[in-house]
């Protein structure tokens, strides 16, 4: 019994971070793929003007839902969480419709991103495409708002544990043998708060079961992180940040002026040496 306690202390994973402003560059971005970089945070990477228009876009989407799988938040597009691969990728197609209506007839910062990684990683020979199957495919991305109401916006988690639970049916399960990136981008933040929190912490199977969080990652507990170091990504309207999602991660409380907390978000990874695939 002692020795599965003593176990189970998070054992520390040492986090590699850059932030600067100005344009991502892609090899940054493949830099994360490779779990070269833990965080990449780009301050005023898209304009303040396109930020504003995707805001006003979300918050008058008619596809704009309550998520009602236990992670408080509404939501455009659909996510992978908690379900298997036909019924996310059918959602997937339904959803698309409103995932465009968010950039209208504006360029989309996600598609410019992925239309430039897609190019240099062709040179290299290895494919980017979206998650698919008879069901549909995985849009760009999708856009949320989260809503906890305790110590976090977004409860303490990994991405990881719902890549390796998204059923036989899913491409993406091989993903989890690799780094598996959360690229987000922030089109409004409130004044205060909203932070990424990122904790010096890549749970493993064993530790997320002995929280009784195999299948899901979520929510990892305050006494559990209890002593663990972790970084704070402070984010503004236009930025972007890209995550190994595999570290415990969370979005402290936000505060200030109404502003709500947006983010487009998508998650992206090598299934083969020659396969990248995003999904949301
Ligand atoms: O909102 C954020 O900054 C992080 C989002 C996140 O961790 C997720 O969607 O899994
Ligand atoms: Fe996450």
């Amino acid at each position: 019994m002692a020795t599965a306690q003593l176990s189970q202390v998070p054992a520390i994973s040492l986090i590699t971070t850059k932030e600067r402003t100005g344009s991502i560059r892609i090899g940054e971005i493949i830099s994360v793929l490779k779990g070269e970089i833990t965080g990449l945070h780009i301050k005023q990477a898209f304009s303040p003007e396109l930020a504003e228009e995707i805001t006003t876009n979300f918050k008058r989407n008619p596809g704009l839902k309550e998520r009602k799988d236990g992670v408080p938040g509404q939501y455009v597009g659909a996510s992978h969480y908690s379900r298997n691969a036909a019924t996310y990728l059918a959602e997937s197609e339904s959803a698309r419709p409103f995932v465009e209506a968010l950039f209208a007839d504006l360029v989309d910062p996600v598609r410019a991103l992925f239309d430039a990684l897609k190019r240099e990683l062709h040179k290299q020979e290895i494919e980017l495409r979206p998650a698919r199957s008879e069901h549909g495919q995985a849009n760009l991305c999708r856009a949320i708002c989260w809503s906890g109401t305790g110590m976090y916006s977004l409860e303490p988690h990994d991405d990881v544990a719902q890549v390796l639970w998204a059923g036989k049916d899913s491409e993406i399960p091989p993903v989890a043998n690799n780094t598996v990136v959360a690229l987000n981008f922030y089109p409004s933040m409130p004044d205060e708060g909203g932070n990424l929190r990122i904790w010096s912490h890549k749970p493993t199977e064993s530790d997320r079961k002995s929280q009784g969080l195999e299948t899901t990652g979520y929510p990892f507990s305050t006494a559990y992180l209890e002593d663990l170091p972790y970084h704070d990504f402070q984010l503004k309207a236009g930025d972007i940040a890209l995550i190994d999602g595999g570290y415990v991660h969370g979005v402290t409380r936000q505060a200030g002026n109404g502003k709500p907390r947006l983010l487009l978000n998508c998650f992206l990874g090598f299934a083969r040496p020659d396969l990248v695939l995003w999904w949301t």
